[in-house]
Parts: C-alpha cells; sequence; structure tokens
C-alpha cells in the first residue's frame, strides 16, 4: 500500500515537473501575438497542446499495465515530450516570424523517430528473443531517410535527389517491418493483441509516414510560389505528427492495457 503510494506520488512528481518545464513560452519577447487568419500558426498551437496532454496521458497510465508493457508507455510519453517542447520553439518561430523551422523539427525528428522504431522493437522483445540486426537496421533506415531529407530542406544539396536518397531510408524501414526478421518473429512468436499491434504500427508507418514525403513534395518540388508551398508544407508536417505521435501512442497504450488485464 506504502510502497504503491510512493510509486503514485513519484510518478506524479515527474508528470508536474515535465508539464511545467513545458508550459513557459519558448521566447520571451513577443509583442506579436497569434492572428486569427494564421491557420498555421493556430495549428502549430492546437498540437502543441494535444502533445502535452498525451504525455500527462500516456505518463499516469503507466501505472495501469503489466511491468513488461511500462517501458513503451514511458517510450510514448517520451516521444510527446520532446515533441512538445519542439513545438513551443517552431509555434513562437512561425508566429513571430513567418518562416519555417526546419532545424527544431528536424532535431526533433532525429529524437522522435528513433523512439518510435524503438517500440517495435519493444514490443517484440516484451513477447520474443530479437536480435539486434533488427534494431540496427531500423535505425540506419531512420538516419538515411532524415539526413536525405535535412540537406534537401536546409538547401545542401537539391530538393530531388536529397528527396530520392530519404525516400530509399524510408523504403529500407518498411522492408524490415514488412518481410524482414522483424515481421518474421511477429508472424510466428507473437500473440494476436501484439500481432494486431504490430500490423496497425505498420501501417501507420506506411500511410502515417507518407504524408512527410507529400508535404516535402508541396514544399519543394512543385515550383509554387515560397510562401504558400512552406504554409502547406507545415499544415502537413502538423497533421502527420497528431497521426504518427499520439495514435502511434494511443494503439501502444490499448495493446498493453488489454495484454495486461489478461493476466
Ligand atoms: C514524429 C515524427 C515523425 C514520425 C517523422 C517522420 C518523418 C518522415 C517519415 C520523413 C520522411 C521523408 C521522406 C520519406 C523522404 C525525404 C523527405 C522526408 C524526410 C520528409
Amino acid at each position: 500500500m506504502l510502497k504503491s503510494l510512493g510509486a503514485v506520488v513519484k510518478n506524479r512528481g515527474v508528470v508536474s515537473a515535465s508539464l511545467f518545464l513545458m508550459c513557459q513560452s519558448a521566447f520571451a519577447a513577443a509583442d506579436v501575438v497569434l492572428k486569427s487568419s494564421d491557420f498555421v500558426g493556430i495549428s502549430f498551437w492546437l498540437i502543441s497542446m494535444a502533445l502535452v496532454a498525451s504525455t500527462a496521458f500516456f505518463f499516469l497510465e503507466r501505472d495501469r499495465v503489466a511491468g513488461k508493457w511500462k517501458t513503451s508507455l514511458t517510450v510514448s510519453g517520451l516521444v510527446t515530450l520532446i515533441a512538445a517542447v519542439h513545438y513551443f520553439y517552431m509555434r513562437d518561430v512561425w508566429v513571430l516570424t513567418g518562416s519555417t523551422p526546419t532545424v527544431y523539427r528536424y532535431i526533433d525528428w532525429l529524437i522522435t523517430v528513433p523512439l518510435l522504431m524503438i517500440e517495435f522493437y519493444l514490443i517484440l522483445a516484451a513477447i520474443a528473443k530479437v536480435p539486434n540486426g533488427v534494431f540496427w537496421r531500423l535505425m540506419i533506415g531512420t538516419l538515411v531517410m532524415l539526413v536525405g531529407g535535412y540537406v534537401g530542406e536546409a538547401g545542401y544539396i537539391s530538393a530531388l535527389p536529397a528527396f530520392i536518397i530519404g525516400m530509399l531510408g524510408w523504403a529500407y524501414i518498411l522492408w524490415e517491418i514488412f518481410a524482414g526478421e522483424a515481421s518474421k518473429i511477429n508472424a510466428t512468436q507473437a500473440p494476436q493483441n501484439v500481432q494486431s499491434a504490430f500490423s496497425l504500427m505498420r501501417w501507420i508507418v506506411t500511410i502515417g509516414w507518407a504524408i512527410y514525403p507529400i508535404g516535402y513534395y508541396f514544399g519543394y518540388l512543385t515550383g509554387a510560389d515560397p510562401t504558400e508551398s512552406m504554409k502547406a508544407l507545415n499544415i502537413v508536417y502538423n497533421l502527420a505528427d497528431v497521426l504518427n505521435k499520439i495514435a502511434f501512442g494511443v494503439i501502444i497504450w490499448s495493446v498493453a492495457v488489454s495484454e495486461s488485464q489478461k493476466s
């Protein structure tokens, strides 16, 4: 009783500390305010708040699931926590200067995308013995995808070849989870619940992640007016994050809860 009370208090402490850190403006001197016609800015605001709420939810729900699922929920909460903090900065860059916060976006991705990949590894590791190669192949695919995208968006190389490099990295990840070792472990060793979570997560990485290259396309490859392209790019990336960070976490949460109730 005392022990579990201690755990709850500790958990609450972590949650309030993270929320405190988040609930401040990134840049202090702001005489510019959000305009009611700035829909991109509004989307940055909405999503930053949704990310804060999701973080609290995933951390608190840790109490409800069996031990071997707790790490997966922690990782989901870390993904939304890291993204929320970056969203505060991105929101301010957009609202104050009207420019696209590419560096913050990619720093966020560089941390959160590997964490999302680790989730695949973790849900399999909770039920089977998984070789390290699975982990490393997912990491290599992620790095190639993100470095390709960054050198294109930051203008180090032209947008199209950079796009192709990024697409190859993503294809490598898809191969691993649809046909590679990760997919085989799932098909042969995982219980029903885990298999259905794995399959949903896999579709998120296919369909949900496809939204980002579509955003990139509208941002850099249509030849349209740069102001309009950058609005489209940011809206598309922002919506994609709701699906790929929050909904992805909710799927893991739901399998963790249902598997925990079994035992
Ligand atoms: C939470 C953030 C996530 C899940 C970000 C994912 C980003 C991608 C899947 C980006 C993909 C890209 C390509 C496949 C091609 C090159 C351009 C990128 C980097 C936008």
